[in-house]
C-alpha cells in the first residue's frame, strides 16, 4: 500500500507525532514485571546475573535512570499505570486480597480505553491484581467486572497473585478449564473441612512458608487464602511463563493487522519463585535470579514474535516493574542465601514496600526500533504518565488526572521530565522535586523485620539530595530548611494535609 503524504498525527503538538507512520497507528506492548529492582538487570548494572534480552531493549532505546512507579507495592502502581491517577486518592488502593472487588471504576477513564477509542484493539495477558467482581464472586460464573469492564477487548489473567488463590487462569471471566462437577469455593476468611493447609500440613510442603503463606495448598506451595475444588483448573506454577509468554505470542498473531495494545503483565520475580526446570539452577542465586533470567528469556521469545510478523518497527515497547525488590517475602527459597553478591536494589536504599527509593525507583525502557534512538534518560518521569503520553502519541485529546503528557521524553526527543512526583508506599507518600526527595516524618517500623527492608519511617522530616546522594545516607532536613520548606509547601499543595493519615502495613 502506498504511504500516505500527510502524517497521521499532523495535527498534535509535537514532533514526534508527526513522525509516526501514516498508514497504521503503531502498536503499543507495556511489558510489566512484578518486584524487579533497579539493579536487578544487566542493563542497570547487576554484575551477577545477565538479562540480554531485556539489554537489547535498553541498548535500543530509552534507558531510564530517574522512572517510577507510582507507589512501592503492586496494586496501587497497577491502578495508576492504568489509569493515570495518583493510587493515593483511592483509600482502596492497596494489596488486596484475591476475593476484592473490583478497584477501578468502570466509568473510570484507562489506557486501554483510551485506546479504544482510537481504534485499538486492546488485550492484557498475566497479572491482574486489581480486584474482580463486586464484593461476593461466585468462580463458577463468569467473573465480572473486570479488566474487559474496564477497557480490554481479551484478557487472560491470573487474579491476584501467584502466592493468592484462587491459582487458576481466568479467561475473559471465565476460569479456565473448569469441570463445572468441581466447583471452585475461595475463602480468605478461613478453611474448608478436611482442606490441607500449610500451616498443618507440614509433610506436604516442597516450599516451606517463612510468614504468611501457610493457607492452602496448590502444587506443594502454600498459599495465602483458602481455595476448595477447581482440581482440573489449576495452573501449573513452573509452567506459567511458558503459558503467559505463548498467550502473549497469540494474542501478537492474532491482532497483527489491528492496531493493538498488549499489556504483558509477567508475574516474575514476585514469589512464589517457580522456575521452569529448564531455568533452576540457572542463575546460582536461588530461585528469584533463576526466573528474572526466564523471564528475560520469555521477553526475548515475544520481541522475536514481534519480528517474526514484522511488527517491529511499528511497536512502541515500555518494559518496567511495579515495585522494588524484596529477597524474603514469605517463603524459604534462598533468595537471601544465595544472593552472593547481587544487588536487587543496586545503589539505591529500601526495597519493596518502602519509600526510600528502592521501593517505587523501577527499571523502566522505552524501545521502537527505527523510531526511537538509543540513549539514556535521568528526565523525571512516572508510569502515571503514560496514559496521557500514549493519548498523545495516538492523536487522542483525553488526559489522566495526574498523568502528564511527556511524550517526547518517553521516545526520547527531550529529557525534560517532570518537574515533581508523589510516590507511595503502603499509603504513605512523599515529595520528589528536582534532584531532591522529602519523606514527611511517620510512625511506624523503621524496618519491616519479617522482609527485613527498610520502610523510610522516621519521626522527623527527610529530604535527600538524590544526584549527589542516591543511596539516602546524608538527610539535610535540618541543614537546609530552605529547601525543605519548599518541599513541604509543594507537597501539600498536591497532596493536601492529610497525608499522616495512614494505614498499616500488613503483610499477612
Ligand atoms: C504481602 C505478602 C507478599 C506479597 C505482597 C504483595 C505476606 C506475608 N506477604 O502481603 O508475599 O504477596 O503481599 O506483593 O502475605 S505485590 O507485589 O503484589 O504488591
Ligand atoms: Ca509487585
Amino acid at each position: 500500500m502506498p504511504a500516505l503524504a500527510a502524517g497521521m498525527f499532523a495535527g498534535c503538538q509535537s514532533g514526534t507525532k508527526q513522525k509516526v507512520d501514516t498508514e497504521k497507528k503503531p502498536n503499543i506492548v507495556v511489558i510489566y514485571l512484578d518486584d524487579l529492582g533497579y539493579g536487578d538487570l544487566s542493563s542497570y548494572g547487576a554484575t551477577e546475573i545477565k538479562t540480554p534480552n531485556i539489554d537489547a531493549l535498553a541498548s535500543g532505546g530509552v534507558r531510564f535512570t530517574n522512572a517510577y512507579a507510582t507507589s512501592a507495592t503492586c496494586t496501587p502502581s497497577r491502578y495508576g499505570l492504568l489509569t493515570g491517577v495518583y493510587p493515593w486518592r483511592n483509600k482502596d488502593a492497596k494489596i488486596l486480597p484475591g476475593t476484592a472487588p473490583l478497584l477501578i471504576d468502570t466509568a473510570q477513564m484507562t489506557i486501554p480505553k483510551m485506546l479504544k477509542s482510537q481504534g485499538y484493539h486492546t488485550g492484557i495477558v498475566g497479572k491482574w491484581h486489581l480486584g474482580l467482581g463486586t464484593g461476593h464472586v461466585n468462580w463458577n460464573q463468569r467473573v465480572s467486572p473486570g479488566p474487559n469492564e474496564v477497557g480490554f477487548d481479551e484478557a487472560y489473567i491470573m487474579a491476584a497473585t501467584q502466592d493468592r488463590v484462587p491459582t487458576v487462569y481466568i479467561n475473559n471471566g471465565y476460569v479456565d478449564n473448569l469441570d463445572p462437577k468441581d466447583p471452585i469455593e475461595i475463602s480468605y476468611k478461613q478453611n474448608f473441612e478436611g482442606e490441607p493447609t500449610g500451616l498443618d500440613n507440614p509433610e506436604m510442603l516442597n516450599l516451606k512458608w517463612h510468614h504468611g503463606h501457610n493457607n492452602s495448598i496448590v502444587n506443594g506451595i502454600p498459599r495465602i487464602g483458602f481455595m476448595k475444588g477447581g482440581e482440573a483448573a489449576k495452573w501449573s506454577d513452573v509452567d506459567m511463563a511458558d503459558h503467559f509468554l505463548s498467550k502473549a505470542q497469540d494474542y501478537v498473531k492474532a491482532h497483527k493487522s489491528d492496531p493493538f495494545f498488549l499489556y504483558y503483565a509477567m508475574q516474575q520475580p514476585h514469589v512464589p519463585r517457580t522456575p521452569h526446570p529448564r531455568f533452576a539452577g540457572k542463575s546460582g542465586m536461588g530461585p528469584r535470579g533463576d526466573v528474572i533470567l526466564e523471564a528475560d528469556w520469555c521477553i526475548g521469545e515475544f520481541v522475536k514474535t514481534l519480528e517474526e510478523e514484522g511488527l517491529l518497527e511499528n511497536t512502541l515497547i515500555v518494559l518496567t516493574s511495579d515495585n522494588g525488590p524484596v529477597l524474603n517475602d514469605g517463603y524459604y527459597d534462598d533468595a537471601v542465601e544465595k544472593l552472593g553478591n547481587h544487588k536487587p536494589a543496586g545503589a539505591l536504599r529500601g526495597g519493596k514496600y518502602s519509600l526510600f527509593e528502592a521501593g517505587a525507583r523501577v527499571p523502566f525502557i522505552s524501545y521502537w526500533r527505527g523510531k526511537i534512538k538509543p540513549q539514556e534518560s535521568d528526565a523525571l518521569l512516572c508510569q502515571v504518565d503514560l496514559l496521557s503520553s500514549l493519548s498523545s502519541l495516538v492523536g487522542s485529546q483525553i488526559k489522566g488526572q495526574d498523568s502528564q503528557d511527556l511524550l517526547d521524553v518517553l521516545t526520547g526527543e527531550t529529557k525534560l521530565g517532570r518537574e515533581e512526583l508523589v510516590i507511595e508506599a503502603t499509603t504513605r507518600t512523599a515529595l520528589r522535586k528536582g534532584d531532591w526527595i522529602m519523606i514527611p516524618p511517620y510512625k511506624g517500623w523503621a524496618v519491616n523485620t519479617y522482609v527485613n527492608i527498610e520502610l523510610g519511617n522516621l519521626k522527623n522530616y527527610q529530604l535527600y539530595n538524590l544526584k549527589k546522594d542516591i543511596g539516602q545516607q546524608n538527610n539535610l532536613a535540618e541543614s537546609n530548611t530552605d529547601k525543605l520548606n519548599e518541599m513541604i509547601t509543594t507537597f501539600e499543595a498536591i497532596r493536601g494535609k492529610d497525608y499522616s493519615k495512614t494505614q498499616k502495613l500488613e503483610l499477612k
